[in-house]
């Protein structure tokens, strides 16, 4: 339940990027079917936020047989190549700010708030509540609705918005779960929307 938008309010869109959709290097399956409700979410905030993964080619995340799990993933998301670009089909044009993020070699960071400004710049702009879309629920997504809440903000994770590695299968409903657990609450859609 999540009311009534308000304009204290935030979207966080987080790593729709071409690589964790399908033909990608990390390919988040069906994650390209969050892209017309992230799209149409866009339209409703007045404060939106996208984040990156942005690693260096030497990030320690990087794995050449990879299990699919922490510090064990294919490389993706090089700066500046082509997956690391925000999915065409996505609306980050109507972004109000970028967050990189795992530009360090040395850490994985999944969340958005890790060792950027973003507590700070949201709290600049008076956001109180702040809603979480995209890619992948139990990694980055979870890890940065998480952080939001630990910030202090009122946290809504959008579940018809986000899709997950969910590896091993039911990892990504564990997530959900997880978030639950630590006060973050589940929303839709639909949910927000209407009326
Ligand atoms: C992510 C795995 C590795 C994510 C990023 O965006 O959820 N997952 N890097
Ligand atoms: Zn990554």
């Amino acid at each position: 339940m999540s009311a009534c938008l308000q304009p204290s309010d935030a979207l966080i869109v987080v790593d729709v990027q071409r690589d964790f959709l399908p033909g990608g290097a990390l390919a988040v399956s069906h994650g390209d079917q969050i892209i017309p409700v992230v799209n149409r979410l866009l339209t409703r905030f007045s404060c939106k936020v996208f984040t990156r993964d942005w690693h260096p080619a030497d990030h320690l995340s990087f794995s050449a047989q990879p299990a699919f799990t922490d510090k064990s993933w294919p490389p993706h998301c090089v700066q500046n190549t082509p997956g690391a670009e925000f999915h065409p089909d996505v609306r980050a044009d109507l972004a109000d700010r970028i967050v990189s993020k795992g530009a360090d070699p040395k850490q994985e960071a999944y969340s958005g708030f890790q060792g950027t400004d973003l507590a700070s710049w949201l709290q600049a702009r008076m956001v109180k509540r702040v809603f979480v879309a995209g890619l992948a629920t139990d990694y980055c997504v979870k890890a940065t609705a998480l952080d939001a809440k630990a910030a202090g903000f009122s946290v809504f994770v959008v579940t018809d918005a986000v899709r997950g590695v969910d590896q091993p299968a039911g990892s990504a409903a564990a997530a959900l779960d997880d978030l639950e657990q630590a006060g973050v609450r589940l929303t839709t859609s639909q949910e927000m929307l209407k009326t």
